[in-house]
This record gives C-alpha cells, sequence and structure tokens, in this order.
C-alpha cells in the first residue's frame, strides 16, 4: 500500500507552498495528514484537492506514519522529531536543528542523494534555503572542476522570515507608498514606520526602501547565523570539509526568491563555455545568460517555479580559476518545501 504522509507546520508559509507541491506532483502517497500547533488544529485545507482537517501535535498523530515531513521552528523540532522518528516515521527535517549532526545527513537530491539512505537517527535534514538557492549549480560545476572556494553575498527575500516577514513589507511598502519626499532624508524611513506601524518588525530595521545587512541571530565575531549556515551547509552537502566560504547575508525588499552573488574558485582553469555546458546539462538548472539582450534572472521573473536558475557567469579577469555568477532560486519551494518533497520522493520510490 501506498505510504502515509506527515506534513508538520503544514499551516506556515512553507506548509503551504508544502501542500500546493505534493497535490501537482506524481501521487505517491496513501493518506496525507496535515499537522500544526494546536492554535491552528481543526483548521480545513485543501491538498490534493481534498479538505483535510488539520491535526494538533501530539506523539499519536504519528502512529502509521511512513514519512514526516517536518517545517516548524527549531525548538519545536529538537523537542518533536525525535517523537515522530520513534514511532516509526522517516523525518525530513527543515529546522537548523539536525543538519550539521554527523549522524543526519544532510541532502540536495541533485547534488548527495545517495546520503539519504544513511539516516542512524531515523533524520534527513533538508538545508537553510540560503545554502539550497545555490546548491543545485554549485553542485554540477564542483563535480566536474572540483570547487576550492566560495565567497556569496546573498540577497534574500522577506518570506525567508516566514508569513511575518511578508506581511511586514507588504505593510510597510503600504505606508510609505504615495509619499515621493521618503528615502531622501537620513532615517526619515525609519521615522515614518515609527509612526505609522507601531508593532514590531521582524527585521532589524526597515526593508521597504532598504537593504539590510543581517539575517538570522547573532554568533561570534559579528557574524550572522545565515552566514555560518551558508559555509558549514555547503560543506557538508559538497563532502568537502575545508571548503574555504565566506558570506554575507543581505535582507532585500523581495517577497520571495532568494539571490546570491556567487564567487566560486575551482581547481582549475574555468571558462564561461565550460560553466554554460555544465549547467545547461544540469536538470533542474535554467541558465539564463545573455545580457547583450538583458537576460538575466530576477527574482520577480522566477518566483513560484521550482529551478535554480543562473546568470551573469563571468570568469574572474583577475582569477582564471573563478567564475562569477549570479544565481535564483525560491526560497519557499526549491529553498524549502521542494527540496523537502524531492527527498520525500527519494527514500519513498527507493525504499517503499
Ligand atoms: C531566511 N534562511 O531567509 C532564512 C529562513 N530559513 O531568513
Amino acid at each position: 500500500s501506498k505510504p502515509t504522509l506527515a506534513l508538520v507546520g503544514a499551516t506556515g508559509a512553507v506548509g503551504t507552498v508544502m501542500r500546493e507541491i505534493v497535490s501537482s506532483r506524481a501521487d505517491i502517497y496513501g493518506e496525507i495528514r496535515l499537522v500544526a500547533s494546536a492554535r491552528s488544529a481543526g483548521k480545513v485545507l485543501p491538498v490534493r484537492g481534498e479538505d483535510v482537517v488539520v491535526r494538533a501535535l501530539t506523539p499519536e498523530v504519528f502512529d502509521g506514519v511512513d514519512v514526516a515531513i517536518f517545517d516548524v521552528p527549531d525548538e519545536v523540532s529538537a523537542e518533536w522529531v525525535p517523537i515522530a522518528a520513534a514511532r516509526g516515521a522517516i523525518v525530513i527535517d527543515k529546522s537548523g536543528t539536525f543538519r550539521m549532526n554527523p549522524q543526519v545527513p544532510l541532502v540536495v537530491p541533485e547534488v548527495n542523494p545517495g546520503d539519504a539512505a544513511n539516516r542512524p537517527l531515523g533524520i534527513v535534514s533538508t538545508p537553510n534555503c540560503t545554502t539550497l538557492s545555490m546548491m543545485a549549480a554549485i553542485g554540477a560545476l564542483h563535480a566536474e572542476y572540483g570547487l576550492r572556494e566560495l565567497v556569496v553575498a546573498s540577497y534574500q527575500a522577506v518570506s525567508g522570515a516566514g508569513v511575518a516577514g511578508s506581511a511586514r513589507l507588504y505593510d510597510e511598502i503600504e505606508a510609505l507608498a504615495g509619499d515621493r519626499t521618503i528615502g531622501q532624508t537620513a532615517g526619515d524611513v525609519r521615522k515614518a514606520l515609527q509612526n505609522k506601524l507601531p508593532e514590531e518588525s521582524p527585521f532589524p530595521a526597515p526593508v521597504a526602501f532598504n537593504v539590510v545587512p543581517w539575517a538570522g541571530s547573532l554568533k561570534e565575531d559579528g557574524w550572522a547565523s545565515e552566514e555560518l549556515k551558508l559555509r558549514n551547509e555547503s560543506r557538508k552537502i559538497l563532502g568537502i570539509p575545508d571548503l574555504k566560504v565566506s558570506a554575507t547575508c543581505v535582507r532585500v525588499p523581495v517577497i520571495t526568491t532568494h539571490s546570491l552573488a556567487v564567487h566560486a574558485t575551482f581547481a582549475g582553469e574555468i571558462t564561461v563555455a565550460d560553466a554554460h555546458r555544465i549547467l545547461n546539462a544540469a536538470p533542474t538548472v535554467v541558465v539564463m545568460d545573455d545580457p547583450a539582450n538583458h537576460v538575466y534572472p530576477t527574482p520577480a521573473d522566477v518566483v513560484g517555479t521550482d529551478p535554480t536558475y543562473v546568470g551573469r557567469v563571468r570568469q574572474a579577469i583577475d582569477f582564471p580559476n573563478t567564475l562569477d555568477l549570479f544565481v535564483c532560486g525560491d526560497n519557499l519551494r526549491k529553498g524549502a518545501a521542494l527540496n523537502a518533497a524531492e527527498i520525500a520522493e527519494l527514500i519513498v520510490t527507493t525504499e517503499f
């Protein structure tokens, strides 16, 4: 019989995309159970064209579940993922809790699919959306040219901070719209928002009419957690423990789709033609790279779609072993729900 899937965190930003993704891809599941906090239990949400009542997160909800996909805050995963695994579910977890645990594989199906089968705790982690947004492209280049260093600047969408992140940008834009004096005096955006939007923002500075060089929490020596995740997770997924990585993560006024400017250094010389050939052959990568005709990926043009988009590929003038490229990926799809769904499909089709 077909396996039972549980979607835990079914009502969040990623959960909403998750329901849409499992409804539109090959129908490999028997029952699909929707699970959320007690606050959301009882809601009726569509999945595969049917209304499903959301169930509260309890140990019993995992009885009979074969695969559970979790998209909940770190502390909720820390408590509940082991409970689901102990009840026999194979858990695919989107939180940061288990990603760097050596007993938990961190999987991007295009890059390291084999790792998904080796899961002593019954848990597979899926990476942070920023890492994921570039990984299909970087993994393909690495497989042929041997990656040595990554220097990355991110341009991250507000929905990376969940439903509240998107709501905040819409609110800020609405509050400031129509004022053609705004954005010309130091602090005027911040002041106008303080007057009009008294509630707290999920971001440490205005995000409308602005860019904010911060994502995540403060770590040692001034690093943001997001920047360290990009480093540590890239090393683990690519299987290069000493990969040199340095990142600066920036929030921009985009609702959904993270972008990254990537400076990638390889073991030997790599040309733009080499990169185009490899990226064109990668099934989930789309090359949009014709600057003479203004063809390059932008978040607004690719949001809501599955591939990893790459453009602006250049051989760095002073670094022959280095490519500079611009990558866009939908942070709620490949960056979150889609990658989790693909891991689940990989496990179900090979093991059930
Ligand atoms: C962000 N990467 O964009 C985070 C979400 N996991 O805020």
